[in-house]
């Protein structure tokens, strides 16, 4: 299923028509010095960080700017200000552009890469909303506090052992067990390997290659990436067929199942239609919600531990936060989670410097003016840079890389303007797992600090790798366990 397939080219597709059109006052808009003919901005570009690159870029150039490479020119948009115009659904919606189309071949009208147009979008929307009630995450939280046991077992043999955790390899286990066995009924055993369960290294094959696709000029993809495109082949077949058995197996059980995702995409009827998923978007949708129920969250974790052993008097206050709401409590209950009001916070700052969805586009829905300034014909569009937005200065400062969780206490967040803070995208496609998201990780970062002292290497700098998503890179952390008796009843 390619985008020729449906008819559309795939550079249409990819949402290249030329920017002089779509932006008829483009030449307001800058662009970094030295642009080489035909090659476009190419100074300083590195292919494994495009994201950080334009972030460099973007802070010398400003609030609204463009790069051009290869014939395709993209406009990224930072400031506060646009953002929350971009965010007037009136106007402007989700475009479906660069990394997500790249990965339509394997989502296809899945929710996160549908067009907005496609029916299918609004019908899984109405059908899987409910997998996202408070009352279906209340069921799902003793499967995330069962998968988190898996993650103590494991990291309390490392401790023992002297040995320093894989921060970021174990909470992709984490993530990838916990929406697996709440979602679809399956368990991948990734902690009882030493290597990343297959699926997981094909799902980031897969991301990679969607990212190193707009990377190269889209004619010549087939013939510079030939080898990529057969190795991404085998890793979409092997995505394929992982969530084929996983469904297979749910179908031969023919149980009443628990009503968890799986169930949802197989037995429940559109409310209002009567309609129910096709096969073929089930298989999307499996497959979606696998990925994008995952990779950002265990990312998020990563950040946020990272913070936490950069900044111990923040561990502090956290660990003081647990010990004090969950007090005697061996097992949290599901209402005890957001009541870590502090720990959220060291969420949100962590996402607000790195959220793990990097950025999000927009497109016109009709012509119309950005910012009173800008204007764009109808399905012009642009691409929201968010950790740039999350430092706009006007908004969060001169210190705004610095990091501190104080910047979401419940004033500070009143007194901000709206549409400053977007780790989950705008409007009617914004992300649909975002409680579960924050479930999970407050959950598992209360647990953590309630048992481990978590220390850093004292040589590491944080470097960040870029797969669509971001991931702290070589993060690892020593553990210390926290006196017996701090921890009560755990045991
Ligand atoms: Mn999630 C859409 C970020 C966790 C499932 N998600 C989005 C978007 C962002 C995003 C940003 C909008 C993208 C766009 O506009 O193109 N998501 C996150 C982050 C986390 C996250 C930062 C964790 C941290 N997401 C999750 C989890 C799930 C999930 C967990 C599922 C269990 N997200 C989705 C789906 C969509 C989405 C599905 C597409 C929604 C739609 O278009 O209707």
């Amino acid at each position: 299923m390619t985008e020729t397939a449906t008819g559309t080219s795939p550079a249409r597709a990819r949402g290249f028509r030329s920017a002089e059109l779509d932006w008829p006052e483009l030449h307001r808009i800058p662009y970094p010095p030295r642009r080489i003919p035909l090659l476009g901005d190419l100074a300083g570009v590195s292919p494994r960080t495009p994201l950080q690159d334009s972030m460099r870029v973007g802070r010398r150039l400003g609030p609204i700017f463009r790069r051009k490479a290869f014939g395709k020119e993209i406009v990224f948009v930072w400031g506060a200000e646009l953002t929350a115009d971009l965010a007037d659904e009136a106007r402007f919606a989700k475009h479906v552009g660069l990394g997500v189309a790249n990965l339509r071949p394997i989502a296809g009208d899945g929710l996160f890469t549908a067009y907005n147009h496609e029916p299918n979008w609004q019908l899984a929307h109405d059908v899987l909303a409910p997998g996202f009630s408070r009352e279906a995450m209340a069921g799902y939280h003793p499967m995330m506090l069962a998968v988190a046991e898996r993650l103590t077992e494991h990291w309390d043999r490392e401790q023992a052992a002297g040995r320093a955790v894989d921060v970021p390899g174990d909470m992709t286990k984490l993530t990838l067990e916990t929406i697996a066995r709440t979602g679809f009924g399956h368990d991948f055993g990734s902690f009882e390997r030493d290597r990343p369960h297959p699926f997981v290294t094909a799902m980031v094959g897969t991301l990679n290659h969607a990212q190193s696709l707009n990377m190269v000029p889209a004619p010549l993809a087939p013939l510079l990436l030939r080898r990529a495109t057969r190795r991404n082949e085998a890793s979409m077949a092997y995505l394929n067929r992982t969530v084929d058995e996983l469904v297979r197996a749910r179908r031969a059980a023919d149980a009443t199942g628990t009503g968890d995702l799986l169930d949802r995409m197989l037995d429940t009827t559109h409310p209002e239609t009567g309609e129910r998923l096709a096969p073929e978007n089930v298989r999307r949708q499996v497959l979606t919600f696998l990925i994008a129920g995952h990779e950002t969250t265990s990312g998020a974790l990563s950040f946020a531990l990272h913070y936490l052993s950069q900044h111990p008097e923040t561990a502090a206050r956290a660990r003081a936060e647990v010990d004090r709401v969950w007090g005697g409590t061996a097992v949290p209950g599901y209402d005890q989670v957001a009541k870590l009001r502090y720990v959220r916070r060291v969420l949100d700052e962590s996402l607000r410097l790195w959220p793990t969805a990097p950025g999000f586009s927009r497109e016109a829905r009709r012509d119309t003016v950005l910012g009173g300034e800008h204007p764009m014909r109808k399905g012009a569009w642009t691409l929201v840079l968010a950790p740039l937005l999350h430092r706009d200065p006007s908004v969060w400062g001169a210190d705004a890389d610095r990091f501190d969780p104080d910047r979401f206490d419940a004033a500070a967040v009143r007194a901000r303007p709206a549409h400053a803070f977007k780790p989950w995208g705008t409007g009617a496609r914004a992300c649909i797992g975002r409680q579960f998201a924050l479930h999970e990780a407050t959950l598992v970062l209360g647990l953590l600090l309630r048992r481990y002292d978590l220390r850093p290497d004292p040589d590491y700098r944080l470097r960040v790798t870029e797969r669509l998503t971001v991931m702290p890179d070589g993060l690892r952390l020593h553990l210390e366990r926290r006196a017996p008796g701090t921890e009560l009843a755990a045991a």
